[in-house]
């Protein structure tokens, strides 16, 4: 695998989803975002916001688990990633969990709440509060649902997004696969 292969966009969420590197994204560790971002912003886990994330989640899962084995492979997620995926399901989970987080349901995030939510989803933070500086376009400190959506959209199907900063495009990429 040539070095520009493994730090395209598609292993750098891969590796993000894939928690426990090894090398597939099952269920558990798909769902367990929404726990995760749900408790990094104080969320009840039966808060009408979470359990629709749940469902938005599941129907992810379902669709990108092409041979329905209750295993994604990087092989799978490659063949699914893309514009039309990102319609059909992605952008209601993402959505789902910037939901979440948005706490004051203003469809705002700031950057505090922000970096918690993409810190749960499994960025580190200083990499997520480098997105935020780069979203945030006319520097209000706040972000809009539909430009985070955007901005997540364009780094999955272009790899050129402010967005990229959240996934350390900067930062060598620790080889998770083939071990
Ligand atoms: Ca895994
Ligand atoms: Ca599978
Ligand atoms: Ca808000």
């Amino acid at each position: 695998m040539s070095h520009s292969e493994s730090d395209s966009p598609q292993h750098r969420i891969f590796a993000m989803l894939d928690a426990d590197g090894d090398g597939v994204v099952s269920r558990t560790e798909y769902l367990g975002r929404v726990d995760r971002v749900a408790l990094a912003v104080g969320r009840d886990a039966g808060h009408p916001a979470v359990v629709a994330s749940r469902a938005a989640h599941e129907a992810v899962y379902t669709d990108m688990d092409g041979d329905q084995d209750g295993r994604v492979t990087f092989e799978e997620y490659r063949a699914w990633v893309g514009h039309d995926a990102f319609e059909r399901s992605c952008r209601r989970a993402l959505g789902s969990l910037f939901d979440i987080a948005d706490v004051d349901a203003d469809g705002r995030l700031d950057r505090t709440e922000f970096t918690r939510l993409r810190a749960a989803a499994g960025n580190s933070e200083s990499d997520a509060a480098a997105a935020f500086d780069g979203l945030d376009t006319d520097g209000d400190g706040l972000l809009d649902r539909d430009a985070y959506l955007a901005g997540i959209r364009d780094f999955v199907i272009t790899g050129s997004s402010p967005m990229a900063a959240a996934y350390g495009t900067d930062r060598p990429l620790l080889d998770t696969h083939g071990r």
